[in-house]
């Protein structure tokens, strides 16, 4: 297995497609998947643009649904949510499908959509992500940050240095035998680095700071935890987890 990591959708290669690929965007979208689906949504449906999501969630019973949209942080008019995680309770989002727009978690789902096997990770769902890789043994898997338009995002990639960690925690296996290209050996480090301090890693993301000045202290406690959920949402259509 080679395990490779993309900071960014950007850095994606535009040839050729690895046999598993997972989308990351530990702030938020990622972990909201995770807990929408853990909080009983039949199905997340995914979309680049607002309009689509409108048009598209249209069609379905309105007690069927909910919309989620979210642009720089805030919700979008005219969703009935926008991307927090503490959204979902069972109550809420129970046998529901959510139709889903943010500003990089779902372009970066959009981004590697065709490959045969994708899912979504978090830190919240990491250990499920490690063993759900591990029973599948793909050849090649791409990791994808979300970042924020284009750039970096530290929680993203600390989240894929601790599921690169986790593989090779597994299985003893060495750089050498799993790393596919130098950024999966610099998450390890970076996770290694502060596995014990992941809220106050959040704190210092930029994005991290972005929701914080946004009031969205208890959202970052949620998603800084790791390995609460035994839940992977994997793609099962096109744009469908
Ligand atoms: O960029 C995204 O996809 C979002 O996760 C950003 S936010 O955390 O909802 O602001």
């Amino acid at each position: 297995m080679k395990l490779f990591l993309f900071h960014t959708p950007e850095e994606v290669p535009e040839q050729g497609a690895p046999d598993c690929a997972i989308a990351i965007d530990v702030l938020r979208a990622t972990t909201t998947m995770a807990a929408a689906l853990a909080a009983g949504a039949e199905a997340i449906q995914v979309f680049s643009d607002i309009d689509d999501l409108l048009t598209t969630s249209e069609t379905w019973p309105t007690d069927k649904r909910l919309r989620a949209g979210e642009r720089g942080g805030g919700k979008v008019e005219g969703c009935d949510l926008g991307n927090s995680p503490l959204d979902h309770s069972p109550e809420r989002s129970g046998g529901k499908r959510l139709f889903m727009s943010t500003t990089n978690g779902t372009r970066c789902l959009k981004r590697i959509e065709h490959a045969p096997t994708v899912i979504t990770a978090a830190l919240t769902t990491r250990q499920a992500v490690v063993d759900f890789v591990l029973s599948q043994q793909p050849e090649t898997v791409w990791i994808v940050g979300s970042g924020w338009e284009g750039t970096y995002s530290l929680e993203d990639t600390v989240c894929a240095g601790a599921i690169i960690h986790g593989i090779i925690a597994a299985t003893g296996q060495t750089f050498k035998d799993l790393a596919g290209n130098d950024a999966a050996i610099a998450a390890v480090s970076l996770y290694l680095q502060w596995q014990d301090q992941l809220l106050d890693l959040m704190h210092y993301a930029s994005h991290g700071q972005r929701l914080l000045r946004l009031n969205n202290e208890a959202d970052l406690q949620y998603c800084a935890q790791l390995d609460v959920l035994n839940i992977v949402p994997r793609q099962h259509e096109l744009g469908v987890l």
